[in-house]
């Protein structure tokens, strides 16, 4: 028997450098080309900054999102206020576009979950999900919920590729598809699930074919030309809100930087496989489009860098004199009732603290 090749092609606006073949879709202007560099730079800062204040033992625990910061920025500048935003951990950019404020994420980094309180545009986002591929499962019965109601909007989730192998992902695609929910899946393949390369994650020649079996519609973009990932986002938003079912969007990505602060990535990959995808990080080609146009200039460039790293630094200070959660939050909202034995342990870690002098 004769099979097809996948006719998954990756879509792509912006090359690598910078050049643009044919023209932008119609769904991109001057203004969002200009937001989507502001964006991307500003969270590149952010990931910096974080990851410094972690070597320092000012952060606990982070992920960061570096050469993936046009996936994130294609996401919030596409989805619609009224929809809901079902994140992963590597998804500072889209949080920041709905609103989060820099110093609240960085909060929630610092390990105080308060910070997945919010409000405003995202008021009904869901927290970061650090489980792997569960908040699926919640966006399926987030666009259920959306369907039943007969309301125009739509759920966005997103998660690694190594998430796609979980049957969490498979049982929320194949209801999705089922029931023709409004729902958006953003898979950023950044090619490594901590240190299993994409190649032995799946049999699948692209994430993007796995919709196929649920009945949804499935592509890849590149991801790190952040048009596409716009465009692609914008369609599947479009496309939902009219009711005509799910997407799977599979953003072609690489991750720079290690798993988290607590990995070391040169143990499982070689340099000369991450210089190389440097080659192709998703800030560069967007700048030099915009140098070519004649929308950016060296002096813009230089007020953007500099009013980056005041608004990070504002932030930082805004995080580092927050006082540190009360100890009792470890115990608290848990149970209606507290059960006796975590009573006993919340009176003896608030004692022990009261020694330690409450540091
Ligand atoms: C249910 C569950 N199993 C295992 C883990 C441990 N874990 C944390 S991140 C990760 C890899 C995730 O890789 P991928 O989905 O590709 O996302 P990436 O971190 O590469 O963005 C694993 C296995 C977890 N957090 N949750």
């Amino acid at each position: 028997m004769q099979y097809t090749k996948t006719p998954y092609q990756q879509k792509q606006f912006i090359d690598v450098n910078g050049a643009v073949a044919g023209s932008l879709p119609v769904t991109i202007n001057d203004d969002l080309l200009l937001r989507s560099y502001r964006t991307m730079v500003m969270i590149r800062t952010f990931d910096q900054r974080v990851v410094a204040l972690q070597r320092t033992g000012q952060m606990g625990t982070y992920a960061s999102c570096l050469g993936q910061e046009a996936i994130g920025t294609g996401i919030g500048l596409a989805l619609g206020k009224e929809d809901v935003f079902l994140p992963y951990y590597r998804d500072q950019a889209t949080q920041y576009l709905r609103d989060i404020p820099l110093h609240q994420q960085m909060q929630y980094w610092g390990g105080n979950e308060w910070a997945n309180h919010f409000t405003g545009t995202s008021i009904q986002d869901f927290p970061n999900c650090v489980p792997i591929a569960t908040q699926v499962t919640h966006a399926a019965g987030v666009a259920s919920a959306m369907k039943i109601r007969g309301e125009k909007r739509c759920s966005l989730v997103t998660c690694g590729e190594g998430a796609t192998s979980r049957g969490d992902f498979y049982e929320a695609m194949n209801l999705a598809g089922v029931w023709q929910l409004p729902m958006i899946m953003v898979v950023n393949n950044n090619q490594w699930a901590i240190s299993v390369p994409r190649n032995i994650q799946t049999g699948a020649e692209t994430i993007a074919q796995k919709a196929v079996a649920a009945g949804i519609e499935g592509f890849q973009v590149d991801g790190n030309d952040v048009c596409a990932v716009y465009d692609a986002v914008h369609y599947a938003v479009k496309k939902a809100h009219s009711g005509k079912g799910a997407t799977l969007i599979e953003a072609v990505s690489y991750r720079l930087g290690d798993h988290t602060t607590a990995d070391d990535a040169t143990r499982y990959r070689s340099h000369e496989e991450v210089n190389d995808a440097w080659k192709r990080e998703p800030i560069k080609r967007i700048q030099t489009y915009l140098h070519e146009r004649g929308l950016w200039d060296e002096e813009q460039e230089q007020t953007l860098q500099e009013q980056c790293k005041q608004e990070v630094e504002k932030a930082v200070q805004t995080y580092l004199s927050q006082p540190p959660q009360p100890v009792e939050d470890l115990f608290d909202y848990l149970f209606e009732e507290t059960p006796t034995h975590l009573v006993r342990q919340k009176q003896q870690a608030v004692e022990k603290l009261a020694k330690l002098g409450g540091e």
